[in-house]
């Protein structure tokens, strides 16, 4: 089958949506780090839609921080790649045009920080997940003995995390007399802007006094909140995309067709205009980021880890399944009263609006795929609602059954005796801890409490919460996550 890439294109049925701007006069404004799925479903279509109805010097590079598979994808389709968009009702197909050259970092580190520090580039976005801001997603500061960090203080020019990499490009644009470039954080953590900006400005600050106050005067961080369901590319997505577009693209991304973006307007050198094509542009994205960290994520770990354990393969599934759809609706009244409502949003209708987009059928979102790094989500998913809950002396029972199930889930063994696949920065801890405890639920939960990265210091002295995420773990090694749930859910 022939290969998808510019000069192919006429091949492509009138059913694909293809740029509807001049591609051959598009030039690089933006250098994002860690393109994954995500991104190439969410900033890319946003920057998409924004060139055809404002052109500009907006062109994406791509940069890989680890592997080289999205480049050696990408790079023979001339950066092209579909967009396959799943509603209930069918799919929709769109041509991405916006992303050029992808950089993979570790092949060449210098060439990447050339590029962030080339006066072209006035943004430099970030999809790197939690774990790749190399912070301690307790207390949101930098972990000054993470070994990437380590490793980059040792070879600041050859770094290898996100933030040495922004660091070592904001160092070489002051003593090149630029302005910064915009960093901007499109992960999923609470205050993500001003959490990068700390990290950038202590990690600057550990060698170069100078430079971490030029960052604090002049740098511009500004706060996200993204959201887009986007599942792992499988296989059979590539088939099927050969199938619908008659060309070979090794690199498609499946998403559903809701998105939202809103973003603190805070750049320092430009932005494409986003703002017409549907982000919200607004000076307080805090409302936002807890509403949907807390309600969308929040639900989709607990769901992750309760549906992975009941044999559920897919949020879909889980969902579908009417004991869990009755845990969401609990959970949600559980989350509800701690989040303040964006403005003109009713936050039970977006519970519902969530429910909704779970369900979708047409989603194959792995319950696997979401309990990874499980260490690193669930102090903004979960334990920050439920230390807003404890202070308002109001219930967590559904809360703490997402925490248990974790537990459960890390413990490494499904309710078939199978082993489990657990993907998580800590997950040799989590084995050490299991092998120790077995499946003695007071003795699992009270060690997997003391690990002061994810619950910090104050969660273990809370009796009502360490006994409720007790009693529910021995309940689920005992009789299971369906029964389990259906005896909150009722
Ligand atoms: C998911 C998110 O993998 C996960 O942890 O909860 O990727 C989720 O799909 C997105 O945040 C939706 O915007």
């Amino acid at each position: 089958m022939t290969r998808l890439k510019t000069n192919t294109l006429t091949a492509l049925p009138a059913t694909v949506r293809r740029p509807a701007y001049d591609r051959s006069r598009l030039t690089p404004g933006i250098v994002h780090l860690g393109l994954g799925a995500f991104a190439r479903a969410h900033l890319c279509e946003y920057t998409e839609d924004a060139l055809e109805r404002e052109f500009g010097a907006w062109g994406v590079t791509g940069a890989s921080l680890q592997r080289p598979d999205q480049r050696d994808r990408l790079a023979p389709q001339d950066g092209l790649y579909t967009l396959l968009k799943r509603a209930p009702a069918g799919p929709e197909l769109r041509l991405i045009g916006c992303l050029g050259e992808v950089l993979v970092a570790p092949e060449n580190p210098a060439t990447l920080i050339a590029r962030m520090a080339s006066p072209d580039t006035r943004i430099v976005s970030l999809t790197v997940t939690e774990k790749g801001y190399c912070h301690d997603p307790a207390t949101g500061r930098l972990k000054a003995d993470h070994p990437g960090i380590v490793h980059d203080l040792a070879n600041p020019l050859s770094p290898r995390s996100a933030v040495g990499l922004i660091v070592a490009a904001l160092k070489a644009r002051r003593a090149a007399g630029l302005g910064p470039f915009t960093a901007l954080s499109c992960d999923n953590l609470p205050h993500n802007g001003g959490v990068l900006r700390g990290l950038v400005r202590d990690f600057a600050a550990l060698s170069d006094d100078g430079l971490a106050q030029w960052i604090e005067a002049e740098g511009a961080f500004p706060a996200t909140m993204v959201d887009r369901i986007v599942p792992a590319t499988t296989q059979a997505d590539i088939a099927e995309v050969a199938g619908l577009i008659g060309l070979e693209d090794a690199a498609p991304v499946i998403g559903e067709p809701f998105r939202q973006w809103a973003i603190q307007d805070v750049f320092a050198a430009g932005r494409p205009a986003w703002e017409r094509v549907g982000a919200q542009m607004v000076s307080e994205v805090a409302p936002f980021e807890f509403m949907k960290l807390r309600m969308l994520n929040g639900a989709h770990s607990s769901l992750a880890y309760l549906g992975y354990l009941a044999g559920h393969e897919t949020v879909a599934e889980a969902s579908g399944d009417a004991v869990f759809a009755r845990f969401l609706e609990g959970l949600w009244a559980e989350i509800i009263p701690t989040v303040p409502a964006p403005q003109g949003v009713m936050l039970g209708d977006y519970g519902q609006a969530l429910l909704a987009r779970f369900r979708n059928p047409a989603i194959r979102h792995r319950t696997w795929q979401i309990a990874m790094d499980g260490s690193q989500k669930l102090p903004q998913r979960l334990l920050g609602t439920i230390r807003d809950r404890l202070k308002a002396g109001a219930p967590i029972d559904h809360l703490a059954l997402g925490v248990a199930a974790w537990m459960a889930y890390v413990a490494g063994t499904d309710e078939k005796g199978a082993p489990i696949d657990v993907r998580d920065p800590l997950a040799a801890t989590f084995a050490e801890k299991s092998l120790a405890a077995g499946r003695n639920a007071e003795a699992l939960s009270r060690s997997l409490l003391g690990i002061e990265a994810i619950f910090g210091t104050d969660l273990p002295r809370e009796p009502r919460f360490t006994r409720a995420v007790e009693t529910h773990l021995a309940a689920l090694f005992d009789k299971g996550a369906k029964a389990t749930v259906a005896g909150v859910a009722s």
